[in-house]
Parts: C-alpha cells; sequence; structure tokens
C-alpha cells in the first residue's frame, strides 16, 4: 500500500519576495505585492508557495542572513501582511512554506553581537571560534563558498569566527544544546501561525565538525533533524525540504525514508553540478550532455522509487534560467520551456517551479559588473580578475551561472519595468520584458504558462503521474529522453527531444502503443509506431491502457 502524503500531489512555487511584486514603488517586492497576485497563482494550480526569506536582516546576502528570526524585514512589509498572506493563500488552497536559515546568522543578531563582546559572553559558544594558528594565522584551509577563508579574525577577542558564506554570516555552533533549542521554539512559534513547512537552507552543514575537516553531512546531521522532527514539525502535517548540495542517493534515503522521522525530501543538484568544472566550478560549465542528464536523473528516480521522495527542480534562486541553460531561447523559446517542462513534472516527485519560469524567463544579458547586485558574483569577479581572468569572460560566465539571472523582476506585462515596480527596481528588469510576460501569456492558451498549468492539473487527476513507477528508455539515445511511468493497468510514456532540430527514433516494442495525448507542445499524437519523428524540442507524454 502506498502511505499517501498530501505533498505527493503538490506543486510548490517558489517567490523571491526581493523580485517578485512590489507594491509601494521602492523598487523592492513585498508581501502585499505578493498576495496581489495570489489568484494569478491559484489560477496556475500550485498548492504551496516557498517564499525565499521574508526575515529582518542587512541583506547582505537578500535575507539569507537573518538578524530577527520573528521579525519581517520592513522593506518586505509587517507580521500583519505574513499574517494575512497565510490567511489570503489558505482561502485560495495555498500553503505557505517558509526558508529556514540556521546554518548561520547575520552579525547583526544580538546573539552574534553578544558573542563577539566577550570570550565569557553566554552566547560566545553560540558560533564556531578558534585560536590563530600556531604561527598567528589562519586556524585551518577552510574556504568560504564566496570565495576566500572561512574564518575572520575578530579584533575585539583576538579570535577567529566561522562562516562556510559571506563574513557577515557567522556559523551557528549546532553542537551546542542551547542554540538547537531556540531554533526548536522559534520553528514552533512560525508553524503556529499556520505555516505549511519549511525548506531548509543548506541542512547537509549543520552536522560540520570544522576541526576534522568536515562541513557537509557530519556525523551527528542525521541526529539533529530527527530531534528537530521531534521537537517541532513532526507532530504536525507539513512539507519539509533540506537544500542539499551533497545529498547522495544513500542519504537522501537518511534525510527522507519513511522510518527515519526526518524531512520530507531534500534538494539534490546533482544534475546540477555534474556540469560544473573540476577546478572553475560553475563559472565554466562543461557541455551540455543529455545522455549524462538523463543518467542522473534516472538514478534518482531509482534509487527513490520504493521508499524516500524526489524533489523536481530545473532552477532556484541560486541557479541559471532553465530555459537559457537546457533549451534555446533564441529560435524555440517556447518550445523548449514547454519541453523542459513536460520532462521535468511527469517524473515521480514533487515539482518546483521557479518565479517567472512558467513565462519561460531567460538569464540576463549583463555588460558590466556593476550591474550585478549578488554577493556572490560580485566575490568571484574580484577574485577571479585578480587571478587574470579578463572582465570579460567573468562577464560571459556571469551571464550563464551567476544567481542574477534568477533574481531580475518577475516579468507581469509590458508595462514599464514589467509591471514589478512603479518606481526603480533593485536590480534592471530583463529588457526582453515586452514579449516575455505573464499578462500576455495567462491570455494565452498555447502559452508556456498554459502549459505548466496544465501539467500542474494533470499532477492531480493522474496518480501514474504521482505514483507510477519510473523506467528510462533508450539511455544511450544523444537526442531525445524517453521514459514510462507504470501503475496498475496504466501506462505513461513520455518523448522529449533536447534538439533544435527533427530527430527520427526507433522505438523499443512496448512502447509502440496507442493512447490518449495527456499534453504535448505540438499537434497531438494518439499513437507511437516502429519510429517516431520528433520536430525541433518535441515532447508529449501518451497515456495507455495495458
Ligand atoms: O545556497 C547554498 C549554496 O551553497 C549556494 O550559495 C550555492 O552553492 C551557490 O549559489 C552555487 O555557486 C543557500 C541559498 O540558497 C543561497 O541563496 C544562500 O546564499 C546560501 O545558502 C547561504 O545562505
Amino acid at each position: 500500500a502506498i502511505d499517501r502524503k498530501w505533498w505527493h500531489t503538490a506543486t510548490v512555487y517558489q517567490i523571491y519576495p526581493r523580485s517578485f511584486c512590489d507594491s509601494d514603488g521602492d523598487g523592492v517586492g513585498d508581501i502585499p505585492g505578493i498576495i496581489s497576485r495570489l489568484d494569478y497563482l491559484q489560477s496556475l494550480g500550485i498548492t504551496v508557495i516557498w517564499l525565499s526569506p521574508i526575515f529582518t536582516s542587512p541583506m547582505d546576502d537578500n535575507g539569507y542572513d537573518i538578524s530577527d528570526y520573528q521579525g519581517i524585514a520592513p522593506e518586505f512589509g509587517t507580521l500583519t501582511d505574513f499574517d494575512r498572506l497565510v490567511a489570503e493563500a489558505r482561502k485560495r488552497g495555498i500553503g505557505i512554506v517558509l526558508d529556514l536559515v540556521v546554518n548561520h546568522t547575520s552579525d547583526e543578531h544580538p546573539w552574534f553581537r553578544e558573542a563577539r563582546s566577550s570570550t565569557d559572553n553566554p552566547y560566545r559558544d553560540y558560533y564556531i571560534w578558534r585560536r590563530p594558528s600556531a604561527e598567528g594565522g589562519l586556524p585551518s584551509a577552510l574556504e568560504s563558498t564566496f570565495g576566500g577563508p572561512a574564518w575572520t579574525l575578530d579584533p575585539q577577542t583576538g579570535e577567529y569566527y566561522l562562516h562556510l558564506f559571506s563574513r557577515r554570516q557567522p556559523d551557528l555552533n549546532w553542537e551546542n544544546p542551547q542554540v538547537r533549542a531556540e531554533v526548536y521554539r522559534m520553528m514552533n512559534w512560525w508553524l503556529d501561525r499556520g505555516i505549511a513547512g519549511f525548506r531548509m537552507d543548506v541542512i547537509d552543514l549543520i552536522g560540520k565538525q570544522v576541526d576534522a575537516g568536515i562541513t557537509s553531512d557530519g556525523p551527528h546531521l542525521h541526529d539533529y533533524l530527527q530531534e528537530m522532527n521531534r521537537e517541532t514539525f513532526g507532530s504536525r502535517d507539513v512539507l519539509t525540504v533540506g537544500e542539499a548540495w551533497s545529498a547522495t542517493p544513500t542519504s537522501a534515503l537518511l534525510y527522507s525514508g519513511r522510518d527515519r522521522q526526518e524531512l520530507s525530501m531534500v534538494f539534490q543538484f546533482e544534475h546540477v553540478t555534474q556540469f560544473w568544472d573540476q577546478t572553475y566550478g560553475k563559472w565554466r560549465p562543461r557541455p551540455f550532455d543529455l545522455v549524462a542528464l538523463k543518467a542522473v536523473f534516472g538514478k534518482w528516480q531509482t534509487a527513490l522509487a520504493e521508499d524516500g521522495w524526489n524533489s523536481l527542480f530545473w532552477g532556484n534562486h541560486d541557479l541559471p534560467r532553465a530555459v537559457s541553460r537546457y533549451g534555446d531561447t533564441t529560435g524555440f523559446h517556447v518550445e523548449s520551456a514547454k519541453m523542459l517542462a513536460t520532462v521535468l513534472h511527469l517524473m515521480k516527485g514533487t515539482p518546483f517551479v521557479y518565479q517567472g519560469e512558467e513565462i519561460g524567463m531567460t538569464n540576463v544579458p549583463f555588460t558590466s559588473i556593476d550591474q550585478y547586485k549578488d554577493i556572490e558574483t560580485l566575490n568571484m569577479h574580484r577574485l577571479h580578475v585578480e587571478a587574470g581572468l579578463s572582465p570579460d569572460d567573468f562577464i560571459r560566465g556571469a551571464n550563464e551561472s551567476g544567481r542574477d539571472n534568477a533574481r531580475t523582476p518577475m516579468q507581469w506585462s509590458s508595462a514599464p519595468q514589467g509591471g514589478f515596480t512603479t518606481g526603480s527596481p533593485w536590480i534592471e528588469v530583463n529588457p526582453n520584458f515586452a514579449t516575455v510576460n505573464a499578462e500576455t501569456q495567462v491570455e494565452d492558451d498555447q502559452s508556456i504558462w498554459s502549459h505548466y498549468r496544465k501539467l500542474i492539473d494533470l499532477r492531480k487527476h493522474h496518480q501514474v503521474i504521482v505514483y507510477g513507477r519510473y523506467q528510462s528508455w533508450l539511455d544511450q539515445h544523444p537526442d531525445v529522453f524517453v521514459y514510462s511511468r507504470t501503475l496498475e493497468g496504466d501506462r505513461l510514456v513520455v518523448l522529449a527531444n533536447f534538439r533544435p532540430h527533427e530527430v527520427t527514433v526507433t522505438m523499443p516494442d512496448e512502447l509502440q502503443v496507442r493512447g490518449r495525448c495527456l499534453i504535448g507542445n505540438y499537434t497531438d499524437m494518439d499513437r507511437i509506431g516502429e519510429t517516431v519523428t520528433l520536430r525541433p524540442y518535441e515532447a508529449f507524454a501518451l497515456l495507455c491502457h495495458l
């Protein structure tokens, strides 16, 4: 028997509040802006919103540096606005999932202010401090994700504190039971306000043991998550998703296994990182390879087939735009965006749509480093240019892989600034807003938006999409992605061409079937013969009875 959970049939929509909708003309998105777009989200069919951080923050990392976990950043609104958001969303059948950022706080958090004041302050041990090395330098060679050492010397006490991200994001010491208790108290406070769950920022890092050089996947990680589950959401029916760049299929089963009492699911990034360069990481991505991509998806679908649960996503606020990365924004923008959505949404797992993906928003065409706002991009620019990379080469890499690709304002209409703000936006709007915007697509039943809406709706009506067994076909084919999903007498066959030209494929006997076309981005097909010719970026799904 299947252990059914409400989030198995959910589709989640991620909002990056700063860039979603500005209600007061200050150039920054806000909670009232989100409320004004709930009808839009309801008609898209999503049932959960994951809100990137809305908490009080000096915004060194756009809110992933929190100085008050129970306060709302004034540019986003007030707690009253937030409660109204929860209530208005609930009326539309939408739950709100908050971003839990507890690997680190802001350096302006009162805990850190106290901690840094003296070595015997009661909050000192909330963070991770080390004395200078014997030679008087850094305690270890650990590097920050945003570049440079993960240690900063605090002159007040002459010791270094750890920050795996910016120096304004000191890492909390999860070995301290008081830290854990404070976090659980705060989580319960939000749960009591009626939220639908948490997305947990870099949760694989909380069990770090720095002296052993261990950052992710530390020995007590799963103990902490079980404790958190017990102390907070375990007794409530919520969705929890941990961001875990280090996750493997084996560890994913620990995080999300049915008897583990940890999380609903994790975000794993193997389909993303497999294309990163050994040395330069995402700043010099390796060429896209469909065979490799299919292998990674297949591996995860198979590994979590009987236990655990997958999240499904192409993009988020840290990643380039999916259609720019995997599709074709020049000749086949609409076709390729629909194709990518089809392939992802018909797999087994909970799909996540990143704001603007549903209208095919694209990467930025910036030409100068001044147009970038992201701390990671700005730090890396400094380091790479110092190391001899030409500024133009850096911009090219950033336009392909930088985080601001995902952070330009949501394109609502062809009005000035894409209808995002009546003022001057905190980051430039992508100049293609006149052609790529929500207003025109909502009206058009052939748009990318309408395609997403249909996919989201299909998941609500077809158990085979939610629970069907995944099987991949033609693994070695370099151009097409073929898989099937089978549940009792139903079989869904999904075919997708990843190329800007026609591709003819010979189909395995088992897939030469007649069926009903549930969705496609060209004209509907009702049978698959011995060979199929797929048009550029064509994708369709046939439902047949075995
Ligand atoms: O991201 C974790 C993280 O490691 C990313 O910074 C990622 O590695 C990077 O973009 C790839 O080069 C989470 C949040 O999603 C991100 O926005 C935050 O900046 C980060 O944690 C720190 O809180």
